[in-house]
């Protein structure tokens, strides 16, 4: 126990030491440091031209997803996912409350870690981004039509939903795979009681071809270990998927020591194929559950929530030849795949070298039942049977692969701070180029796919001290973008990223851009409270609660004197946007609102909650600048005593 304390402080100084070897005094010097002219080219983006590929980049504990442009590292949009988001009014208006809506109430804060892009044929489609929340359990699916986010589903007998969420190659299926294992179903029970009696869930969620709803097709009930990441095979793989573990001794405390005593822990490689039949065919146990499954129609502007009852659970032992475990030096982290299908790499993170497991070899063990014992009934296939490889880096601490279109891959190493490139195959060490600092993910457009595009990896670091100017103790994150078009890596361009980006996922922009939604039409507005022409707008009273249907258009709000409205009433503003004009919202605020203000997008209808509380006649106006005379836009409420008898009035253009 000693000497691996030893080890990991010793690991922790040496990150410190190479973390503090950088740029101290803002000048750049050296190879990798500098931006010559010719790499200023490669990032530079002329005003008005557009960047070549999307990155969708999961914002960490900000909850959401950014978008940005590549290469010239632009920003170009937060998608509010898993957080309420003032910007926009997410999780604040009543139409998008129930996106957040969970079985423990509303939880309006997530982790969001790994975005994957929809694939047909192991190709990247650019129809929906997915993305897992990680604290409490959930897969939201994202349009890349509208941005906006659709769909969030809740994943039941679940914790610490990491090794998600990503997908099959034909987007059959999105995973949420568990990384702590807990009792299930739930229950009270002595923690030092977790070997054997707790279990770590595996959730495949199918999703429909054509509209892209989810569901929780089965749970596979994995013995206590912890789930850390995975990937789908493809192509001549596909029908499979692996998963990293973790905790393999199912210690229960102090687990950077106690679960470290394993020289192996496993890739967990799962025939999903095997088990979709087995369930097709009536297999499985319906076990009660409690989840939430939250949709948005983008015709109504609305969201909804459904608590579901049951989820189909499957217990590995009664589906002999789905599953085994593919021992792995210890404590891996990353799980990738190589394109072709053949390779999986696992790194195992306090290694200096890659795990490099045959997908072929694998199969051919199986057949030949050449097992090493078993865990909980699970075949364990012998290490040297399934090897392919072993890339000697003499790098520290490696995370995370992705691959690029010439047959090499690219392996993060977090604590050296580097990117190897290596050749699939031989695996000999091409390259290696440092990053600043602490590097976790990386990124290539299409790197989780049959066919990566290549041309860039974006390396998502964890410390970015020295790399900017400073804004206080908390800095951004900080992406490093590399050509790789060439032999070497080239280090050419840094930027800050928003929270802290895990995984990315990279699309030629050509793949989205024609599709991008520039209004929501007014004639297929169906809100409830939507109105078509500012003559139908009305205040309405039903006992304590007044409705207010307004229309907004440069540049004045319909109505806009309203009176009548009293103490103790509960407003509820439902505003119609009747712009239909490409990127023309309008805001709303409303003094003394105890929530956020709005923004609405042509065509659609918010509705804003307002509990008045103090007599007098207070203003509302457009938060965002519509027009030359956008600060005209404005209105006022006159609110009256509780017991006043003053009737509902308002005011109509140019009454
Ligand atoms: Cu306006």
């Amino acid at each position: 126990m000693k000497s691996i304390l030893k080890i990991m402080t010793l690991l922790f100084s040496a990150s410190v030491l190479l973390s503090s070897c950088g740029n101290n005094n803002g000048k750049s010097s050296g190879n990798n440091s500098a931006l010559n002219s010719s790499n200023a080219e490669k990032v530079y983006v002329a005003p008005g031209e557009y960047d070549e590929f999307y990155a969708f980049m999961s914002g960490g504990y900000s909850g959401n997803l950014t978008v940005y442009g590549l290469p010239s590292g632009r920003m170009f949009k937060e998608i509010p996912v898993f957080s309420q988001f003032p910007t926009t009014g997410y999780g604040y208006s009543e139409e998008t409350k129930p996106m957040l809506n969970t079985s423990f109430g509303m939880v309006p804060w997530d982790d969001s870690h790994h975005p994957d892009i929809s694939q047909t044929n192991g190709v990247l489609d650019g129809r929906w981004v997915f993305i897992n929340g990680n604290n409490t359990p959930r897969i939201a699916r994202i349009s890349l039509k509208t941005f906006e986010t659709e769909e969030i589903i809740e994943v039941p007998n679940s914790a610490g939903n990491h090794s998600s969420s990503f997908i099959t190659e034909n987007t059959e299926y999105v995973v949420a795979g568990t990384r702590f294992s807990v009792p299930v179903p739930q229950a009270d029970l002595p923690i030092n009681e977790y070997k054997g009696k707790f279990k770590g869930a595996l959730s495949f969620i199918s999703v429909d071809k054509e509209t892209g709803r989810m569901g929780i097709k089965f749970q596979i009930l994995m013995p206590g270990f912890n789930y850390d990441l995975s990937h789908p095979g493809r192509d001549k793989s596909h029908g499979w998927f692996f998963f990293t573990t973790y905790n393999t001794e199912e210690a229960n405390s102090l687990l950077e020591v106690n679960a470290s005593q394993n020289d192996k822990d496993f890739i967990a490689a799962i025939n999903w194929k095997k088990i979709e039949e087995y369930v097709n065919n009536g297999g499985g146990t319906k076990m009660p559950a409690n989840y939430a499954h939250n949709v948005y129609d983008e015709h109504t502007h609305t969201a909804t929530s459904t608590m579901e009852k049951e989820v189909l659970t499957v217990n590995p032992a009664d589906i002999p030849g789905a599953i085994y475990f593919l021992p792995t030096p210890k404590s891996p982290h990353g799980c990738d795949v190589t394109p072709s299908g053949e390779y999986i790499i696992g790194n195992g993170k306090l290694s200096a070298d890659l795990t490099v497991h045959s997908f072929a070899k694998m199969l051919d063990a199986i057949e030949n039942k050449k097992f090493d014992g078993d865990a909980y009934g699970i075949p364990i296939l012998k290490y040297e049977d399934i090897l392919a490889g072993v890339v000697k880096s003499g790098g520290l601490g490696p995370l995370h692969t992705e691959f690029d279109d010439k047959g090499n891959a690219y392996t993060t190493f977090f604590i050296s701070s580097e990117v190897v490139k290596w050749k699939i195959g031989t695996w000999e060490v091409i390259d290696r180029k440092p990053t600043y600092y602490s590097v976790g993910h990386l990124m290539i457009p299409g790197g989780n796919s049959r066919k990566p595009f290549g041309k860039y990896v974006v390396a998502m670091n964890k410390i970015t001290k020295d790399r900017y100017l400073p804004t206080g103790p908390e800095l951004e994150h900080s992406a490093q973008l590399y050509d790789i078009s060439g032999e070497k890596m080239e280090l050419i361009y840094d930027f800050p990223t928003h929270g802290e980006p895990h995984y990315a996922a990279g699309i030629p922009a050509d793949l989205i851009k024609g599709n991008s939604q520039k209004i929501y039409r007014l004639d297929e507005n169906k809100h409830p409270y939507a109105i078509t022409s500012p003559d139908q707008a009305k205040v309405t009273r039903n006992g304590k609660e007044v409705h207010i249907s307004m229309a907004m258009i440069r540049s004045h709000f319909t109505p806009d004197n309203i009176e009548g409205v009293k103490v103790g009433d509960k407003v509820y503003f439902h505003i119609t946007n009747h712009e239909q004009d490409f990127d023309v919202p309008h805001g709303f605020a409303m003094i003394g609102a105890n929530n956020s203000e709005l923004l609405i997008m042509p065509g659609q209808t918010k509705t804003l909650t307002w509990e008045p509380k103090q007599v007098g006649v207070w203003p509302f106006y457009c938060t965002d600048f519509c027009s030359a005379l956008h600060q005209e836009m404005q209105g006022y409420v006159r609110v009256s005593p509780a017991n006043s008898d003053i009737e509902l009035s308002w005011s109509l253009d140019g009454e």
